[in-house]
């Protein structure tokens, strides 16, 4: 926070508009104390597509606009940082098996709520994995899309990240104009935009590279919040360019630093969406093979 702060008083200097962007880091205690930035260790990411892809949208429909939605950072010129699409997958689970050696980057659509497949009383309920276990969405049925960060706590080192679509709760589209009309039922398929795949997978992915949602900034794509029918996030805002040219600067490379035990990995994901708040961040601790479940405030 304090970086920022600092950054944020230079721009100033040089009378630039408002600097909102805020790099995501190992959250702790008190903001006093702010933890390593997250970072990749290699500024290529390979991606993963679940090979449904999105039941509204369609598969290839959805698959080009996440294409689309990499193009859109990865043609920043001041970064070699880039997202690459690995290919389409079966698998769904998202998160990150220290054991089972699965560090599947993937991107996925749930397409059903969690409280209508798991049966009542499952231990998924209170130990995490209803999502995995069911293919559902057991986030907050107001967020269009969860991010899920692995990191090492000791050094922000991300170890995996994954994408979660809320198809049970939105319905995603991926034609250009027009709105969907507020309070109408949207067609299938959609002749109209209602959750645009780009404008919401330009957003999660910030949080993949290693950006935090931002607050103050509407112009952002990192800014917390969407609306239904918005496209404007299918692109990068200066203010998403300037983060990500903070995060990789070309030649620095990021810190070698030791990577942590997995007792130090922890999961952890900020949300995006449309039409609701994106801002929660969730934090999984992961130890000894036990996941809980808890919600952490973004220092
Ligand atoms: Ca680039
Ligand atoms: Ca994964
Ligand atoms: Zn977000």
């Amino acid at each position: 926070m304090r970086a920022a702060l600092l950054l944020s008083s230079a721009l100033l200097l040089f009378g630039s508009s408002a600097q909102a962007f805020v790099r995501a880091r190992v959250p702790t205690a008190t903001s006093q104390d702010p933890g390593p930035y997250l970072y990749w260790a290699h500024p290529r990411v390979p991606m993963h597509f679940n090979q449904l892809g999105s039941r509204d949208a369609g598969q290839l429909e959805a698959l080009a606009a996440t294409r689309a939605s990499y193009a859109a950072w990865n043609e920043v010129e001041c970064s070699d940082f880039e997202l690459v699409h690995a290919g389409t997958t079966a698998k769904n689970e998202a998160g990150f098996d220290p054991m089972g050696d699965d560090d599947t980057n993937l991107i996925v659509w749930r397409e059903v709520a969690c409280e209508e497949v798991v049966p009542p009383g499952d231990s998924c309920f209170v130990n995490g994995g209803c999502n995995n276990k069911y293919d559902c969405w057991d986030e907050s049925p107001w967020v269009a899309g969860v991010t899920t960060i692995t990191f090492s706590f000791r050094t922000g080192e991300i170890l995996d990240a994954d994408i979660e679509l809320n198809g049970a709760g939105f319905v995603f589209t991926t034609v250009d104009s027009p709105e969907c009309l507020p309070g109408r039922p949207i067609p299938r398929p959609a002749s109209c935009v209602a959750t645009d795949v780009q404008n919401t997978l330009t957003h999660e992915l910030g949080h993949v590279v290693g950006l935090a949602d931002v607050y103050d900034d509407p112009d952002a794509t990192l800014y917390w919040q969407a609306k239904t029918g918005e496209a404007s996030k299918r692109t990068l805002g200066q203010d998403d360019i300037d983060g990500l040219c903070a995060l990789d600067p070309p030649g620095s490379g990021s810190t070698p630093l030791v990577a942590g035990s997995p007792e130090e990995r922890a999961r952890g994901c900020a949300c995006g969406g449309s039409g609701a708040p994106l801002a929660a961040l969730l934090m999984l601790p992961l130890a000894l093979g036990l996941v809980r479940r808890r919600r952490a405030a973004w220092a």
